[in-house]
């Protein structure tokens, strides 16, 4: 079957696609239409992400799988969570805003959070997993890669950012590869029904 992979993230776009490309997978993936918008209205990352997942499913008529996700800062209360794309235009603002609203707070310690969910064709949701990874704020970016908040997330256990992790420790260790670790069996069976 097609599934849809419903994000006009393409950062998020290309992690997703590199897990949903399993070899024991069986579904052919399809890039949401760029025009189709989906208003995330809902209170935590889960309902979000099967806002996003039902939406597009029932819009396209076809499977569909979202990812919402986002960054959780213990100092500030929690923030930016669920309003992470909304913290800023680019990535650079959102960074600076970050970093200027944390100030010298001693306290950097923070969490990464994905919900991914999936909905069939009629948008019921069938499957929703979150992954979380821990880590600390910097007080400056550090590296080149990933995309979004990666530059400014230490992970102590790795003693690098995300942004310095190659593509495959950050699969490892991170809130989204926690998230598809425990999908991806469900998603198996679901296509091979
Ligand atoms: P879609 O809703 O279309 O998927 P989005 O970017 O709006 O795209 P979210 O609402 O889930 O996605 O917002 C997630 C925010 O958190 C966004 O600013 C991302 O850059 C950031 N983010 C999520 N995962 C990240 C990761 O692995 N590394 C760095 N930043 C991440």
């Amino acid at each position: 079957p097609t599934l849809v992979v419903a994000t006009r993230n393409p950062g998020k776009l290309k992690e997703m696609q590199a897990y949903l490309t399993d070899p024991a997978l069986n579904w052919s993936l399809r890039l949401k239409p760029a025009d189709l918008e989906i208003e995330e209205t809902g209170q935590t990352f889960l309902e979000n992400a099967g806002l996003k997942a039902s939406q597009v499913a029932q819009a396209i008529g076809e499977w569909a799988i979202a990812d919402d996700s986002g960054l959780a800062v213990d100092a500030l209360g929690g923030a930016p969570g669920i309003f992470s794309a909304r913290y800023g235009n680019t990535d650079a603002d959102r960074i600076a805003r970050l970093l200027s609203e944390l100030g010298e707070r001693p306290d950097r310690q923070a969490q990464f959070v994905c919900a991914v969910a999936v909905a069939r064709p009629d948008g019921t949701i069938v499957l929703q997993t979150e992954g979380i990874c821990s880590g600390e704020i910097l007080y400056s970016p550090r590296g080149v890669g990933g995309f979004g908040y990666d530059p400014i997330f230490y992970v102590p256990t790795e003693q690098m950012t995300f942004a310095e992790m190659p593509p495959a420790v950050k699969h490892r260790v991170s809130h989204r590869g926690r998230a598809f670790e425990a999908l991806l069996p469900q998603l198996k069976a679901l296509s091979s029904d």
